[in-house]
């Protein structure tokens, strides 16, 4: 008998919101998408351009399935642009687009582009694609583009794809909640491009500025992401304005201060956003360096170590270590190889280190009266042997070595990178024993 009451409550409540069934009328502002082959894609930064190895097919819808027939050799690419399964048009230079043909599950045709790209670096050559496909829409008066990152043929990848606002040439993951200039929107795209549509979000806001208190420092970020529990926002805004968040507690998430170097926010404290008030984060210098603790049980002092025989001493490429403790290093997506230090313990922290034709370190064991260097050789720098004279070398950074011979006691470890534009005054210093 409860039961039957229940249920008659529950159809009661159904039937008395006849309104909830038919809501079709959301209030969202519609935007038509057009398609875009990116000439110019590697003037454009984004958080996650996929490389992808190319085998035998670009993985990318053709109606029913996936996959554009591509016959590959070491010498050139031949690839179907036209979706007849059979592949029409032969590319051997690295670095060239090729724009073609994909279908959707419905049969819909539609343009995509891609950038076939050769790795010479090694004996054995390798093909990689990377999407040259956007669309672009203007919201609020801006115009915008939506890249497939991710190089799947889709445009909705939340987390994957890219978002970039003109007149900027840099951009962060696309997102639902973004800020075009007018206040929050939440935006939703269409898989295939054709459309997207948005509507103002619902919440309190507050403003961040992410640029004033920089400090101490010779550049300016391309992106600068704050995360809050769910959430993250670049707040480089194209005009450079404080840019609009929902309230919170936040951290620095990543910034990107060009394609080598990226920032994580490791020990910079986190912040509030509050309802209508501006934060201003603090961030640069003075920097110093940061090496890690203990990276690892082979590690167990990272700074350095001696061989009880040989009396040497070492240490690993450090990282830069800003003054309110956010941590610069190198960039995943452009840092080449895909190796992160010559290491024997896989434990290591994953972070990138620097390439070594941007930042390379000058380390000295100094004396700690008359900060004499004990060591004549004092460059520190990646690289090593390419596999043939004529290719470059792929980054590699092994530790840092020096046979100390008889010197015993304490000395003055002083490291410094002078050749980085970006670091230049950045100094570490730090009392180390030659056991
Ligand atoms: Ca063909
Ligand atoms: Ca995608």
């Amino acid at each position: 008998m409860a039961l039957l009451a229940g249920m008659a409550l529950f159809v009661m409540a159904v039937l008395s919101n006849p309104l909830l069934a038919e809501q079709p009328e959301t209030g969202d502002t519609e935007v038509k998408l057009n398609y875009v082959t990116m000439n110019d894609m590697a003037d454009y930064f984004t958080p996650k351009h996929k490389k992808k190895p190319l085998t035998s097919t670009l993985d990318l819808p053709n109606g029913e399935s996936r996959g554009i027939r591509c016959n590959v050799t070491e010498q050139n690419v031949e690839v179907d642009t036209n979706l007849d399964g059979k592949p029409d048009t032969k590319i051997s230079q690295s670095g060239k687009i090729v724009e073609l043909t994909i279908s959707d599950e419905s049969g819909a045709k539609r343009k995509y582009a891609v950038m076939l790209w050769r790795d010479d670096r090694f004996v054995q050559k390798q093909w990689y694609y990377y999407t040259a496909s956007a669309v672009s829409g203007v919201i609020e008066g801006k115009k915008f583009l939506v890249i497939d990152d991710n190089c799947n043929g889709k445009y909705n990848d939340f987390g994957e794809d890219a978002i970039i606002v003109a007149p900027s040439k840099a951009g962060w993951f696309l997102s639902s909640v973004l800020d075009f200039g007018k206040g929050l929107i939440e935006i939703a795209v269409e898989a295939d491009g054709s459309a997207a549509s948005y509507h103002p979000f619902i919440g309190t806001t507050g403003t961040v500025d992410a640029l004033s208190k920089l400090s101490k420092a010779n550049f300016k970020p391309l992106v600068f992401v704050v995360k809050n529990e769910d959430r993250s926002f670049n707040v480089i805004r194209p005009d450079s304005k404080p840019s609009i968040v929902p309230i919170g507690k936040y951290n620095i998430e990543r910034a990107i201060i060009d394609r080598t170097i990226e920032v994580i926010g490791a020990a910079h404290p986190p912040f509030d956003i509050l309802k209508d008030n501006t934060t201003t984060i603090e961030w640069g210098g003075p920097f110093t360096m940061l090496f890690y603790a203990s990276p690892g049980p082979d590690y167990p002092r990272a700074v350095y170590a001696a061989d009880p025989n040989n009396h040497l001493f070492y240490c690993e490429p450090p990282y830069i270590k800003g003054e309110k403790g956010e941590v610069y290093v190198g960039s995943k997506e452009w840092c080449e190889p895909e190796q992160v230090l010559n290491s024997a313990d896989s434990e290591a922290p994953q972070k990138w280190f620097f390439t070594a034709e941007k930042l390379n370190f000058n380390i000295e064991i100094l004396d700690i009266k008359t900060r004499k260097s004990m060591n004549s050789l004092k460059f520190y720098s990646a690289g090593q042997p390419a596999p043939q004279p004529s290719q470059p070398a792929p980054y590699y950074w092994l530790p840092f070595t020096w046979e100390y011979k008889q010197l015993r006691g304490n000395y003055l470890l002083r490291v410094t990178c002078p050749t980085s534009r970006a670091f230049k005054e950045a100094v570490y210093e730090e009392k180390i024993e030659l056991k």
